[in-house]
C-alpha cells in the first residue's frame, strides 16, 4: 500500500505504533508530551520494527474534552515534520477533522486513521482529494457517550454492514479500493461481550473486501475481562494481537512494538505456507 510515497507492506502483518500527543490519553497520557520526547519515542518504535507510526492529537477517551482545530494542529504538525525527516516508515494521522487531515498530509503524513470513518462534514471529500489511504473505523455513538448503553441486535453483522457501507461511500467519492482499510473499533460503543464477540468473529469482516486493522492494546476490555490495571496489560495485549492475527487482522495498532512484533512474527512463522 502506497502511503504518500512510502510503502506499507501488507504481504505480512504490519505493526502500527501509537504516538499520543494528548495530555489526557488514558493509557500513556502525559508521558510523551514534550515534542522531543514524542519524537524520540517514535524513533524508538521505528527502531523496534514498527511499520507505521500513528500520530494523534485528540483524545477519544469517553469524557475527554474537545480539542480545537488549532490546538490539534499545534500538537501534531511539528512532530509530523520532525518524524518525516527522522524516520523512513510512513506516518498516519489519527483525526476526524478535515482541516487537520489537510495540514497533516502537507506536513508529511501518508495515511488517515479516522475513528469516525470520514462521517464528519467534508471529511470524505477532503480525504478523497488528498489521495492517501484511509482507515475507516466503526464506532457506535459519540466518544463522550458511546459507553453509556451500547446496544446491538447482532454486533458482528452491524459492524460489518457499517464498514461495508462506509467503504462504498469512499469508492463513490473516488477513493481507490486499494487505499481503504477497515477496523471494527474495539471499545468504541461496545460492551465487553460485544468486543469479545467481534474478536471471535473477526474473519467475518473479510467479506467487506479490505485489509483489517485492529487496536486492542491496553484497552479497558482487558481490565473488564481479567481485572488488570492499564499499566499491567502488556501480556494480555500481546495475546489479543496474536488472536487477531489468527483471525485475519492485517495491521495491529499498539503501544508495545518490540514485544508484540516478536510474538506476531513467531505466529506467522508457524503458519507460513501451512
Ligand atoms: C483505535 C484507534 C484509538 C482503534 C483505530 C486507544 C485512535 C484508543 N483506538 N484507531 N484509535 N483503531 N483505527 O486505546 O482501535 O488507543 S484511541
Amino acid at each position: 500500500m502506497d502511503c504518500g510515497g512510502r510503502p506499507l507492506d501488507l504481504g505480512r502483518v504490519a505493526v502500527m505504533g501509537i504516538l499520543n500527543l494528548t495530555p489526557d490519553s488514558f493509557s500513556d497520557g502525559g508521558l510523551f508530551m514534550s515534542r522531543d520526547q514524542a519524537v524520540s519515542h517514535a524513533l524508538k518504535m521505528a527502531d523496534e520494527g514498527a511499520d507505521i507510526i500513528d500520530v494523534g492529537g485528540e483524545s477519544t477517551r469517553p469524557g475527554a474534552p474537545a480539542v480545537s482545530v488549532q490546538e490539534e494542529l499545534d500538537r501534531v504538525v511539528p512532530v509530523i515534520e520532525a518524524l518525516r525527516r527522522e524516520v523512513e516508515i510512513p506516518i498516519s494521522i489519527d483525526t476526524s477533522k478535515p482541516q487537520v487531515m489537510r495540514e497533516a498530509v502537507s506536513a508529511g503524513v501518508g495515511m488517515i486513521n479516522d475513528v469516525k470513518a470520514l462521517r464528519e462534514e467534508n471529511a470524505l471529500a477532503m480525504a478523497a482529494g488528498l489521495g492517501v489511504p484511509v482507515c475507516l473505523m466503526h464506532m457506535q455513538g459519540e466518544p463522550r457517550s458511546m459507553q453509556v448503553n451500547p446496544t446491538y441486535k447482532d454486533v458482528v453483522v452491524e459492524v460489518r454492514d457499517f464498514l461495508s457501507a462506509r467503504r462504498q461511500a469512499c469508492l463513490d467519492a473516488g477513493i481507490h479500493q486499494k487505499k481503504i482499510l477497515i477496523d471494527p473499533g474495539f471499545g468504541f460503543g461496545k460492551t465487553l461481550e460485544h468486543n469479545l464477540e467481534l474478536l471471535r468473529n473477526l474473519s467475518e469482516l473479510k467479506s467487506v473486501g479490505a485489509p483489517v486493522l485492529v487496536g486492542l492494546s491496553r484497552k479497558s476490555m482487558i481490565g473488564k475481562a481479567i481485572g488488570l490495571p492499564v499499566d499491567k496489560r502488556l501480556h494480555a495485549s500481546v495475546a489479543l494481537a496474536i488472536l487477531a492475527v489468527r483471525t485475519g487482522a492485517n495491521v495491529i495498532r499498539l503501544h508495545d512494538v518490540a514485544a508484540t512484533r516478536e510474538a506476531v512474527r513467531m505466529v506467522e512463522a508457524v503458519y507460513r505456507a501451512a
